[in-house]
């Protein structure tokens, strides 16, 4: 009885949602799995459903808002892509629980969280210009000499910190690190230079104890480095950052074709490129 009442209160946010997006002028959205797919995301966000929850059925789905059983199965599909939803063999769909990040999407810490409904926040350690370093150089295609920014924080979800990153990025784009507050990303695109393409090379580690301390985890627990180094569409190197995520709470996702067999890598992409995060920890 409570799950059916819970059902159908999630049922009805939903629909009152994707109600409000159908009749707002300003959301441009032609297609109804998209217009739905947004409406999930929504309550997720502001919290109408829970992680963990299930998701009403695709039948219930399409009897409240209208909808054919096609187009409800299309908006769910591509949330389950993106990590928002999990789907359970025999069991239903749910909101995610742990943090899945497709790694197919170039997007930022700040839209990830905000998609699955959390609130992103940083707490730098540092926000510096310098000169180069030679291995941030070699990993930059920039010329010794050269002024680069630097950002160090830990990056929390609500009051979790989830990871730690380390962000370069030429001075020439970014002259003062002091203005970015929360996204990286959206300064980089006020500034006219959000990344367009990313390499990205994940290693597992276990976590030294002062990164462990910073993300609140025991000394050895699992956790991913990231190095990330993304591209303007010219190939200048707009960022390189070297993130460590806990492994406890983040699952990167790839989709892989089968017909995709070719990777191509930038001529510079140097797979013995030095990490120049290594030495420096808070
Ligand atoms: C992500 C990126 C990182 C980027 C940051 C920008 C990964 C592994 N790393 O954490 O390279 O600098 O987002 O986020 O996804 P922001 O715009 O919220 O500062």
């Amino acid at each position: 009885m409570v799950c059916y009442w819970y059902l159908l209160g999630m049922e009805t946010a939903l629909a009152r949602e994707y109600r409000r997006i159908c009749r707002d002028p300003t959301s441009h959205q032609p297609l109804a799995y998209l217009r739905l797919r947004r409406a999930i995301r929504n309550v997720v966000e502001h919290r109408d459903i829970e992680p963990g929850q299930a998701l009403p059925s695709e039948r219930d789905l399409s009897q409240a808002l209208k909808l054919s059983r096609v187009t409800v199965r299309k908006a769910i599909a591509g949330l389950v892509e993106e990590g928002l939803l999990t789907q359970r063999h025999g069991a239903g769909t749910f909101i995610a629980e742990r943090i899945v990040k497709p790694m197919s999407r170039l997007s930022s810490f700040t839209e990830d969280l905000r998609d699955r409904g959390l609130h992103p926040r940083s707490e730098f350690f540092e926000r510096s210009v310098g000169e180069v370093t030679p291995e941030e150089a070699m990993a930059m295609n920039l010329s010794p000499g050269s002024l680069v920014a630097r950002l160090h924080r830990v990056r929390y979800g609500q009051d979790e910190p989830l990871a730690i990153e380390r962000s370069v990025v030429p001075a020439s784009v970014l002259p003062d690190p002091m203005v970015v507050r929360d996204s990286l990303y959206e300064v980089l695109e006020t500034l006219g230079c959000r990344p367009k393409r990313a390499l990205q090379r994940l290693r597992a580690v276990s976590l030294g104890a002062q990164h462990a301390r910073l993300l609140h985890v025991a000394a050895g627990s699992a956790g991913l480095n990231i190095e990330r180094r993304s591209f303007l569409d010219d190939g200048r190197v707009v960022e390189f950052t070297c993130s460590w995520y806990r492994g406890d709470i983040y699952d990167f996702v790839a989709e892989l074709h089968a017909d995709c067999i070719k990777v191509s890598l930038p001529r510079d992409a140097s797979p013995d490129t030095r990490n120049p995060c290594t030495p420096a920890t808070p």
